[in-house]
């Protein structure tokens, strides 16, 4: 930083449809796993916080449940998270996936209304040709009067760099708002939990991605190995009987990379106790919602 550059902070809000790799832009941003990430819908929760500061300021970057329909408490809950991180943020990022055309006329009134400096980020360039990303700029410059159009892979971090320069141009000039080592304010629980879920998610198809939730009781250090248990809830016994697996077969599986992913976080060996548990309609039950506040 030049000396007579001052230090910018502020909060960035990451929006758009589900899927189209906001949660992976964090990541990579961030250069570490703060948010879970898969090729199901409706991976991201809640709002997760990705905090980064580096010698220009700090940017606080809010990833958010994609855009959808709500149709349980649970997605109510969601879209109310992506409104307050619309509210909260000095900048919007807002998604797309190139080649994808789909209207997005909620979300894009919500951006207008918001009167807040928002860039379109155009994501997966590397999944298509330089010209289908191209077209794309074109088919999206003049639905809004952006601040920037940005072009990125978010996977192999194409453009990811230069996205973060930009933000910095158009942020405002201020001190840090959190201690520069903090770098998300989850707890350990609820991202072991989210770890536990991904591995569902990526091991499951159909409806169970959506009617499971983990929860966390126990994380123990006991020297040279951190012991977990947690509970894996389905909505019905043939979901349970799904993601135990015959011969237990699935459960095994999801424990299995669940601990490698474990180990590497805790740099330990991990001993990972699941269980799983019926719990009919949680996603209207406000008491498991409550675990997602
Ligand atoms: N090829 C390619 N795949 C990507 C890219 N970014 C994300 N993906 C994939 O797209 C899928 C969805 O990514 P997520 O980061 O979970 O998407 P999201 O927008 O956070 O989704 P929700 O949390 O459901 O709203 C995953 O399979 C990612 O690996 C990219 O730049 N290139
Ligand atoms: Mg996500």
């Amino acid at each position: 930083m030049k000396n007579n550059e001052k230090r910018k902070s502020g909060y960035v809000a990451l929006i758009g449809r589900t899927n189209v790799g906001k949660s992976t832009f964090l990541n990579k941003v961030m250069g570490t796993k703060v948010s879970i990430v898969s090729d199901k819908p409706q991976t991201t929760r809640k709002q997760i916080l990705g905090i980064k500061t580096s010698e220009k300021g700090q940017i606080i970057f809010f990833d958010s449940p994609g855009i959808h329909v709500p149709q349980y408490k649970l997605n109510q809950k969601m879209m109310k998270d992506v409104h307050n991180s619309l509210l909260d943020a000095d900048i919007l990022l807002y998604f797309v996936e190139v080649a994808d055309k789909r209207e997005d006329k909620f979300i894009i009134d919500m951006i207008k209304n918001s009167n807040k400096p928002a860039f379109i980020i155009i994501n997966k360039i590397d999944k298509y040709k330089k010209s289908k990303a191209l077209d794309m700029i074109n088919e999206v410059k003049d639905i809004l009067n952006w601040s920037e159009i940005v072009p990125v892979s978010a996977l192999t971090g194409i453009n990811v760099d230069l996205l973060e320069e930009l933000i910095y141009k158009h942020l405002p000039e201020g001190d840090n708002f959190y201690p520069e080592e903090e770098y998300t304010l989850q707890t350990e629980k609820f991202f072991v939990s989210e770890l536990i879920r991904e591995k569902i998610l990526n091991l499951t198809r159909e409806e169970l991605p959506y009617t499971t939730f983990a929860k966390v009781h126990e994380i123990t250090d006991k020297g040279k190995i951190v012991y977990i248990r947690a509970e894996i809830f389905v909505e019905t016994k043939s979901q349970k009987k799904i993601i135990v697996g015959s011969k237990a077969s699935l459960i095994k599986q999801i424990g299995e990379t669940g601990r490698k992913d474990l180990e590497d976080y805790f740099d330990k060996k991990v001993f990972l106790d699941l269980y799983v548990k019926v719990s009919s309609n949680w996603r209207n039950s406000n008491t498991i919602l409550g675990e997602l506040d």
